[in-house]
């Protein structure tokens, strides 16, 4: 479905389990920062909404959306995060960058979440114009920040559900 006819923001709370022992691990691109920001404001908050510590919720940030696979494989190597968090904002320009970058993008998300046995959560905007990128960006159609915090809490508590948890360095 189209986020054009769903509110990224909109969802049942009381289906979400608690997050209270979960380890998020988040990479945020810089460009395009008012959309992006705004879209990691969204996400942790989220994720302190359902009980993760603010300890346990690690921030970096890199320059653009196409070294977010990098950032988020420096996560990973922590061995820390029950799940790691993408979140960029790639806005279709007057070339094809937008569509290299955003293909890179996700094949290395894909990629590494099945290479590291974690879930990797895809939360990068491909808008058309900047207005696309504010409506998503907690406007009209929500926040995909929050989109992407819930569907890493359900990923955890899936792979829990299934012993499929990573496992993590002792210690932290
Ligand atoms: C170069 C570039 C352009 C033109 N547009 C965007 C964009 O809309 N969103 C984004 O996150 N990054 C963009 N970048 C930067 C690239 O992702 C990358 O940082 C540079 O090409 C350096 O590798």
């Amino acid at each position: 479905m189209a986020s054009s006819l769903k509110n990224l923001s909109e969802y049942d709370a009381s289906k979400i389990p608690s997050a209270e022992e979960y380890k998020f691990g988040i990479v945020v691109a810089d460009w395009n920062e008012e959309i992006t920001h705004t879209l990691l404001e969204g996400c942790a908050n989220c994720l302190e909404e359902h009980n993760t510590k603010p300890e346990n919720i690690k921030v970096i940030h890199v320059p653009g959306s196409y070294e977010l696979p990098y950032g988020a494989q420096m996560l990973l190597d922590e061995k820390k995060f029950d799940a790691v968090i993408i979140i960029g904002s790639v806005i279709t320009g007057e070339t094809k960058h937008d569509e290299y970058i955003c293909n890179a993008v996700s094949s290395g998300v894909m990629q590494l979440g099945l290479m590291y046995k974690t879930p990797v959560i895809f939360g990068l905007l491909t808008p058309r114009n900047m207005q696309q990128a504010k409506d998503r960006a907690g406007g009209k159609h929500g926040n995909k920040g929050v989109e992407a915090a819930v569907t890493a809490i359900k990923m955890v508590a899936l792979a829990e559900e299934m012993n499929k948890k990573p496992a993590r360095k002792i210690g932290w």
